[in-house]
């Protein structure tokens, strides 16, 4: 083809078992220094980052244009973790597009997505390998790891739908994912005055 607009079609191999996608062409890292801010104890935060700043999750992603009419499709992997005895657990984000949704598939793991809406809606599904979770347009969402192992899902969402970190930075999430004597607790969460 002489078009260079055109975008060629491809495939990706991935290890489902193991929830790895090879050949990724993005591997974007969060250590616990990125999340500062998000936890309920800041305190416990500071300790696990002084200890040697360990790996929180990450995503893996083929380059896509970033597109109406694309699709954005990722791995993204929680690693297992307290802070406290809050879950370790992803930003969470907006779509920059509000109105555009998204698909989890759960590989492996076990934790909740949390979603929430400007309205004040806030709901938490889980998630478990072969459970998809469908977020919808307008809903916040971030991924919790409740279990001892990695939680993987394979991702996919509009190509122009972007990530709008600010507005959940400033409003947090209403539900908060706690293990205390090895059982999940879900709660609601009462933003410090
Ligand atoms: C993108 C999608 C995921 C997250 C990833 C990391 O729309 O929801 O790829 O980016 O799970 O979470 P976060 O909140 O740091 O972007
Ligand atoms: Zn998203």
């Amino acid at each position: 083809m002489s078009d260079n607009k055109l975008f060629m079609p491809f495939g990706v191999e991935y290890d489902l078992i193991k929830g790895i996608m090879k050949n990724p062409d993005k591997h974007l890292i969060r250590k616990a220094s990125s999340m500062k801010g998000h936890y309920e104890d800041a305190a416990a935060l500071d300790k696990i980052i002084a200890a040697g700043d360990p790996l929180h999750y990450e995503v893996f992603e083929k380059n896509i244009p970033e597109e109406n009419g694309h699709l954005q499709f990722c791995i993204s992997t929680t690693q297992p973790g307290l802070v406290g005895d809050e879950c370790f657990m992803t930003k969470g984000h907006y779509h920059r597009i509000p109105e555009t949704a998204e698909i989890y598939l759960c590989l492996t793991g076990r934790g909740y997505m949390l979603m929430k809406t400007k309205e004040g809606d806030s709901v938490a599904e889980e998630m478990f390998p072969g459970r998809m979770v469908y977020v919808p347009p307008y809903w916040a969402h971030r991924t919790v790891n409740t279990g001892d192992t990695p939680l993987t899902s394979f991702c996919v969402y509009p190509g122009n739908a972007g990530h709008n970190y600010g507005d959940i930075e400033v409003e947090g999430f209403p539900k908060r994912v706690y293990k205390r004597n090895g059982k999940i607790e879900i709660s609601a969460w009462k933003r410090k005055s």
